[in-house]
């Protein structure tokens, strides 16, 4: 069977990461056909548009997607990628992996975010020179259907239950409908929750990060607070994620696209492969992908590493160094 990857390098960094992945993935048993795709500011600034219709399409049709980073043109490309693919949570595991200085090196937690609402839903007008406004959409089925993924997620992993992060203590109509709602289908389902306000979060995580495993959260709260926990971790280098929709999904590093050091090879390509663990795991070849998770953690542990992580290797180094140890 010959899966067909969309593969959407963006810009920045993910013009250097994105490779690295798809090198990865060619070193696999498995057939993939790979079509690329143009999207980012580079190509808004040639054409106009930031994501042209054919790489909309693409992301759309093909069996997953790999996508590297978009900068100013973020909310013109990955918001209607993770829609292409139907996506309603993003993934995004903070993992701290031995041998790495992190800062709290007992952090191993999975941010399930929403992903299609909340400060994102695109909602926002400039009224006078003066004013901005932002209207903030959060749905009883989007939050169900975030939760419902909760609760397979926790009992196909064997954790004990989930934390719903949130701040319906201000937020009372939008953060009280998505805490509710989630709370409703945790009971429906058996499993056990507890809830933290996502201000009081941050600190919490920072001090204790084993208190948390599987973090629930609206969309801003995820792209927030897993960035924060990268800098737990080891820094953004090593976060991945998987925007996961019904039928398709859209994997991508945390990070941006890192302008201080694009261009210069030296981009780490870590949590872009194991982006391209999670796709072919969400295609079904968990072993494929637990061999690539290994592959990197053995080159996290023992070398080579890129200038984020205090070595001096490059991308193509550590890509290489990875493809070596599979
Ligand atoms: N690879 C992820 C990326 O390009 N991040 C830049 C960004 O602004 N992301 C916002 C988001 O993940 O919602």
């Amino acid at each position: 069977m010959t899966h067909e990857i969309a593969v959407i390098p963006g810009d920045g960094i993910g013009q250097e990461v994105t490779p690295a992945a798809v090198e990865v993935l060619e070193t696999l048993e498995i057939d993939f056909e790979f079509r690329e795709g143009d999207a980012g500011d580079a190509v808004q600034e040639e054409t106009g548009e930031a994501l042209p219709d054919e790489t909309y399409e693409l992301a759309a049709s093909a069996d997953a997607t790999l996508f590297g980073a978009a900068g100013e043109t973020a909310a013109d490309v990955i918001l209607p990628l993770r829609e292409a693919v139907d996506s309603f949570v993003n993934v995004r595991p903070a993992k701290a992996y031995p041998g790495i200085d992190a800062v709290r090196p007992e952090t191993n937690l999975v941010f399930l975010r929403e992903n299609t609402e909340g400060v994102y839903s695109g909602h926002e007008d400039r009224l006078t020179d003066d004013v901005a406004t932002l209207t903030r959409v959060v749905t009883e089925s989007a939050s169900r259907q975030l939760a419902e993924f909760a609760c397979e997620y926790v009992e196909d992993n064997d954790y004990d239950g989930f934390t719903t992060v949130h701040k319906a203590n201000v937020m009372r109509e939008t953060d009280g409908l998505f805490r509710d709602t989630v709370a409703d289908v945790a009971d429906e389902n058996g499993v056990e929750t507890d809830e933290v306000l996502m201000d009081a979060f941050a600190t919490h995580v920072c001090l204790e990060p084993d208190n948390f495993d599987v973090v629930v959260c609206p969309n801003l709260a995820g792209d927030v607070l897993s960035d924060l926990a990268a800098g737990l971790v080891g820094g953004l280098g090593l976060l991945p994620s998987a925007n996961v929709g019904p039928d398709r999904g859209l994997f991508e590093p945390v990070h941006g696209t890192a302008p201080d050091i694009a261009g210069e090879g030296v981009a780490n390509p870590a949590a872009a492969i194991i982006s391209a663990a999670m796709l072919v795991e969400y295609l079904g070849y968990d072993e494929d992908g637990a061999a690539i998770r290994e592959a990197v953690e053995t080159t996290l542990e023992e070398g080579p590493r890129t200038p984020d992580l205090g070595g001096d290797a490059s991308t193509d180094d550590v890509t290489e160094a990875i493809v070596d140890r599979l």
